[in-house]
């Protein structure tokens, strides 16, 4: 098993000149699933080295900390704890919380009976339930919900792994939160259900356009009302005869189809939803493209990651998972996403397609497929080299320059956070290198070859962003923007910007790792 070796190191062991320097002491020990590696002076403070432990296992200072030797025994956690060697490690347990002293959990469940009694009050009173409680209730549910999915916050003793592999490997839990899942997913197809019959004011149709749309301002069943409205606005309604209550039914799954992870989550493919309708929009490619492959475009960006587990392809064939298995190795992840947006198809109440020839419906599929199966960023390559080739001489009434452009389409709404405001796009990376280090993490726990950009002792957000960008971004971007020049202001301008502001923040961490250098003795 190869485990990760953290240095953590207490201010100022290392720093005094070397005639001053105590000698260090090194401690191996177990924690989370981790060995790190900790180093302090003989000579500093018992706070400190329990504070040093208590970071390590990500406890508040109301967590008590047990330390074990090899042979179960309780050592005192002080600097005159034992040295070990790697093999030999102690191992840390964070036993106990006093929870109601940190005071998060009451505090937020407080809220919640607070509002509950108030809105029994109030509908004895008046009869029904003011908007301005009902308001209050799901920002309070909201926040709860946020906290909840924060793992570095779990001493607040709310957090819930809601991870689907871990769910399965625990079926009476799974159960358990299958429930609260299922509750969430009722409320939410409600709130979108009323909502729906409110009118969108103009200026959010018009922004609904652009990719300077905030999606952080928004909440899950209002998103569900613009995917509405993007569908509505394209005709899609009257050309393929598609039942209002049939296109709600259909979204509804979709939302409910992707996982709570920090990444490729309902909110992502709001992103690449709204991104192509941009996309399609500001191209003027509406009024060049058969309607079924506009139909195509959006479907598929809604559908791409539909159940995406978190974990990469790489590791779904290293840990050789039921996907692998199922795919022999082949995008076992993308061929999932297709397989459950068909399964959702499948379905009479969810079916957009369900009044379209069998012709049509022929085209529509194999058009998704293509569109999802190139989301693998494995064949990036191949399909930037393809469009390549086609672009100098591109013409909308040859089907493989379509077919191309139509991937490429997908696969730039795919990968365009850095397209976005810095303040919506930033966001972004932070969630993304979470599900890329839980990944790394798990790696590591399995003993799997680890993915180079997913280990968190090793990336940084700014150089690896910067490499990103240069590399596979501009190139991408570029080549589409030969053919739509408009897109230059809106999508690539914003990612020149985004490289330069990668670039100082990296030029900053370097010129501050090389000071710490200087300043050694
Ligand atoms: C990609 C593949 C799979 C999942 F670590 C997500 F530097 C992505 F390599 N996306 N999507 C957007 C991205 C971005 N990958 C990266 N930056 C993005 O903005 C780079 C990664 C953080 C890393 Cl390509
Ligand atoms: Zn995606």
């Amino acid at each position: 098993m190869s485990l990760s070796r953290h240095l953590i190191f207490i201010p100022g062991a290392c720093h005094a000149p070397p005639r001053l320097q105590m000698a260090t002491k090194i401690i191996h020990f177990l924690v989370n699933g981790k060995v790190e590696r900790a180093e302090f002076r003989a000579d500093c403070t018992t706070e400190d080295v329990k504070d040093l432990f208590r970071a390590a296992a990500e406890a508040s200072p109301h967590h008590i900390l047990k330390l074990y030797k090899a042979n179960g025994s309780v050592v005192n956690i002080s600097p005159m704890l034992e040295p070990n060697s790697q093999d030999s490690y102690y191992r840390l347990e964070v036993v106990a919380s006093d929870l109601q002293s940190i005071g998060v959990k009451s505090d937020v469940d407080n809220m919640e009976s607070r509002l509950c009694h108030l809105e029994t009050k109030v509908q004895q009173d008046a009869g029904n339930t003011p908007e301005i409680i009902d308001n209050l209730k799901s920002q309070v549910e909201s926040f709860k919900r946020k906290l909840e999915s924060v793992k570095h916050l779990s001493w607040m003793g709310l957090f819930r792994d809601e991870s689907p592999q871990q769910l399965s490997k625990f079926p009476a839990k799974a159960k358990g939160l299958q429930l609260n899942i299922e509750e969430e997913h009722r409320e939410v197809r409600k709130k979108f259900l009323n909502m729906s019959s409110l009118r969108v004011i103009e200026e959010v149709r018009q922004q609904l356009k652009t990719p300077m749309f905030d999606n952080w301002q928004w909440e899950e069943p209002e998103m569900l009302v613009l995917l509405q409205v993007m569908f509505t606005d394209l005709d899609f309604l009257t050309v393929f005869h598609i039942e209002v209550d049939v296109l709600q039914n259909f979204l509804f799954e979709v939302y409910c189809h992707y996982n709570n992870i920090p990444f490729h989550n309902f909110q992502h493919c709001f992103c690449v939803t709204q991104m192509m309708y941009g996309l399609i929009w500001l191209t003027d490619i509406w009024s060049k493209l058969d309607p079924m492959d506009l139909l195509i475009l959006l479907t598929s960006a809604l559908c791409h990651d539909l159940d995406h587990p978190g974990y990469s392809n790489v590791y779904q064939i290293n840990a050789q998972t039921d996907l692998a298995l199922r795919y022999n190795d082949i995008s076992p992840l993308e061929n999932h996403h297709c397989a459950v947006a068909f399964g959702i198809l499948a379905k009479e109440e969810s079916n957009i397609l369900k009044h379209v020839t069998t012709e049509q419906y022929k085209h529509i599929r194999a058009g998704m497929i293509r569109c999802i199966l190139a989301t693998d960023m494995a064949r990036h390559n191949e399909i930037l080299n393809k469009f390549k080739s086609v672009q100098p001489v591109f013409d909308f009434r040859n089907k493989d320059h379509t077919e191309v452009l139509m991937k490429i389409m997908v696969k730039v709404s795919d990968i365009s956070n850095e397209a976005r405001p810095m303040a919506v796009a930033e966001p972004w990376l932070d969630c993304l290198l979470q599900e890329f280090f839980n990944q790394g993490d798990a790696e590591k726990l399995k003993g799997l070859p680890v993915t180079p950009f997913m280990d968190r002792d090793k990336v940084s957000k700014p150089s690896s962003q910067t490499s990103f960008i240069r590399f596979v971004l501009l190139p991408l971007f570029t080549e589409i923007t030969k053919l739509f020049p408009c897109l230059e202001q809106h999508i690539l301008e914003p990612v020149r910007r985004a490289l330069e502001y990668y670039s100082d923040l990296e030029r900053a961490t370097q010129q501050e790792a090389a000071a710490a250098v200087a300043n050694k003795p």
